[in-house]
């Protein structure tokens, strides 16, 4: 049995953190059981979530974790694409985690209503006293992160050209490469869904919301990898 090790439910979402969810996704693709437990990143071989624990090994790192259920359930999440559709799909995933991730961690982190609503919530353990001083250091961390030295539209232009080259490569397909989902589709759906989950508001998910391709897209994932999940697109009812 695996064991998933995420953040759990939360910010209109069925997993906080979209690269658990990107992981939770292809195993459900793989047709693999597991059991989901709530955990903090630095418990993880990676001090990060996902990590997952199996036959007494523990794997940090959706994409080492992706690569582990590859080899060891003979399992090829591009099955049927070829080389070029591969090459593709890797940009693709390497784009929307390395580069669009950023954008919406600043919409969640930097924005003062998102984050007080949000991404302050992890850190509701730290002393009173301390507390002030600790959300201003993590979100000047943030700031000094990934793409921080941007001003704010520049980081929402950048994600927005993200969002339009997958809109481009999806077309009117109903996954990213055709009728059968592939390993980059878990990718996209998580990073797509984290942008437009109606808890946080910003001009990055109000963008997003305008790719009506894309939110069908999310829509339909949803409803197939998290049929029990309530998702709605209307803010008052994210929770
Ligand atoms: N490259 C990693 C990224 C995972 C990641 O950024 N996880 C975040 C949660 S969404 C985390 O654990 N952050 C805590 C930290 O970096 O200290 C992957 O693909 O798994």
């Amino acid at each position: 049995m695996i064991t998933l090790y995420g953040i759990g439910a939360g910010f209109g979402l069925p997993e906080i953190s979209p690269f658990v969810t990107k992981t939770e996704v292809q195993l459900k693709m793989a047709g693999l059981a597991y059991e989901k437990r709530i955990a903090q990143p630095s418990d993880g071989p990676k001090g990060q979530v996902p990590f997952i624990e199996a036959d007494g090994v523990r794997i940090g790192d959706s994409t080492f974790i992706r690569g582990w259920v590859e080899r060891t359930h003979g399992v090829d999440f591009d099955e049927g694409l070829s080389p070029e559709q591969r090459a593709t799909a890797w940009a693709v995933e390497r784009m929307m985690e390395n580069n669009f991730a950023w954008a919406m961690v600043f919409e969640r982190w930097l924005d003062p209503v998102n984050f007080a609503k949000g991404p302050a919530r992890f850190f509701a353990g730290a002393p009173q006293t301390a507390r002030d001083a600790v959300l201003d250091e993590v979100r000047a961390n943030v700031r000094a992160g990934g793409m921080g030295r941007h001003s704010d539209l520049e980081i929402v232009a950048l994600g927005v050209r993200s969002l339009a080259a997958v809109a481009a490569i999806l077309g009117d397909r109903r996954y990213l490469f055709g009728d059968r989902p592939c390993g980059a589709d878990a990718t996209v759906f998580a990073m797509l869904a984290g942008a437009l989950t109606p808890f946080f508001s910003g001009e990055l998910r109000r963008r997003a919301e305008g790719f009506g391709t894309l939110v069908a897209y999310v829509d339909r994932l949803m409803a197939q990898f998290y049929p029990d999940f309530a998702w709605d697109l209307e803010p008052a009812k994210a929770a």
